[in-house]
């Protein structure tokens, strides 16, 4: 651990993770989400520093939890206590959800075995992280165009943002079945979390996808966001295969990793925007928001031109005094509290410091030591917001700390 650092947050965050453990996985946060979601088990493992067995556990447990085509569900209901909606039954299953999320596993397992975790072990989930990165190129990209949708806003993690909002205009809210949410117990600011409206549609598409046999229904909508974190993905999951003489696995995962990059520039950049933008399969449409989403593709290798772009848009519509915000405050939708409509999330941070050279660990990191390990912040204040004690700010910043 860094030295000038008070051992204070350290502390902290290791008793968040350790409040939060369950054993063989970790929940995001005790009351609000009581369940194993996937990218925060994978931000969970990336955390768990001083426990390389115990990140080891968490990937085992996540990626056990595929399904057999290869997908990771996006939710594993592992006990049957944990009051969440919409549970096991509304989504037509036993105890998983049939949608994914953006998939992080792999950078999570490279990191437990740079830190010293059994390479047999680590080796044995190659397979599972590989077929799961097939899936999305197999089941989410209907045009074949090398680039990934989403199937539902929840897949893409970045539940609210704006970018979805055209597209989720062709759900029908009064088709949802009845139900009761109970997000709103944990999170009593109704500004903070999605309208009844949102959650009538999100119910409404996950009946949807539970009655067509789980595939897509009538929200895809092509994600940059979610293209570049897989096509990252398999980056890291070439470089982790390499460092197991797997090189079959990394031959293939470069192949897709440059294939969805090239589909990335190919068909989501606006050369006009400086950004790239969201693909609506069904509707045909384009959604312009400027949306953190839009910018995630500096995490793959880009032709110059595209990353000074993305990184010139960044300097000047997210700069706010606590970066980096989710949806520009240039975008009409901006929202300073409102659920991935604005607020600045630790894993998005996590994932674009290394692209912006390393800028964005120390604040964030102040920030969580003055306010806590909140789900989320106000970027234009720095308020803490949403769950308190939340699993994926204590573990990014134990990795921050760790150096
Ligand atoms: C949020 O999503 C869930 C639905 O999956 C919810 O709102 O109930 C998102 O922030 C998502 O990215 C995150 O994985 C999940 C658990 O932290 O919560």
């Amino acid at each position: 651990m860094r030295e000038d650092r008070p051992v204070d947050l350290v502390d902290r965050a290791t008793s968040v993770l350790r409040a939060n453990d369950r054993g063989r996985y970790t929940v995001p946060a005790g009351h609000l989400y009581p369940h194993q979601w996937a990218w925060d088990s994978a931000f969970a493992a990336i955390g768990s520093v001083v426990d390389v067995d115990r990140a080891v556990i968490e990937l085992e447990s996540l990626l056990a939890s595929a399904w057999s085509d290869g997908r990771v569900p996006h939710i594993r209901f592992h006990d049957p206590t944990g009051v969440y909606f919409p549970g096991p039954a509304f989504w037509g299953t036993h105890d998983r959800s049939s949608i994914s999320q953006p998939p992080v596993w792999a950078a999570a397992a490279r990191r437990v075995l740079d830190r010293g975790g059994d390479p047999d072990r680590v080796r044995a989930l190659i397979e599972p992280i590989a077929r799961s990165h097939e899936w999305f190129l197999a089941a989410r990209d209907p045009s074949d165009i090398g680039v990934v949708a989403v199937g539902h806003p929840w897949e893409s993690g970045m539940d609210n943002s704006p970018a979805w909002n055209a597209a989720m205009q062709a759900i029908d809210p009064a088709s949802a079945p009845p139900f009761e949410r109970v997000d709103q117990q944990h999170v009593t600011d109704a500004a903070q979390r999605p309208t009844d409206d949102d959650y009538r549609r999100y119910a409404a598409l996950v009946t949807e996808i539970a009655g067509n046999g789980f595939g897509l229904g009538s929200f895809v909508v092509y994600d940059p966001g979610m293209s570049a974190i897989l096509a990252w993905a398999d980056g890291e999951l070439a470089t982790l295969a390499d460092a197991l003489d797997e090189t079959g696995v990394a031959v293939a995962a470069r192949r897709r990793r440059d294939r969805v990059t090239a589909g990335l520039v190919d068909h989501l950049w606006d050369d006009s925007l400086g950004r790239f933008v969201f693909l609506d399969a069904l509707a045909g449409a384009t959604c312009t928001s400027n949306v953190i989403s839009a910018y995630l593709p500096l995490l793959v290798d880009l032709p110059d031109e595209v990353a000074t772009a993305l990184r010139a848009g960044l300097d000047h519509d997210f700069s706010t005094p606590f970066p980096l915000p989710t949806t520009s405050p240039a975008d009409p939708a901006f929202d300073p509290v409102g659920y991935w409509r604005g607020p600045m999330w630790v894993n998005v941070n996590w994932l674009l410091d290394a692209p912006l050279g390393g800028r964005l660990r120390e604040r964030t990191l102040e920030l969580v030591e003055e306010r806590g390990c909140r789900e989320y912040f106000d970027p234009l204040n720095g308020a803490g917001l949403g769950a308190d004690d939340f699993t994926w700010t204590a573990a990014i910043a134990l990795d921050w700390l760790s150096g």
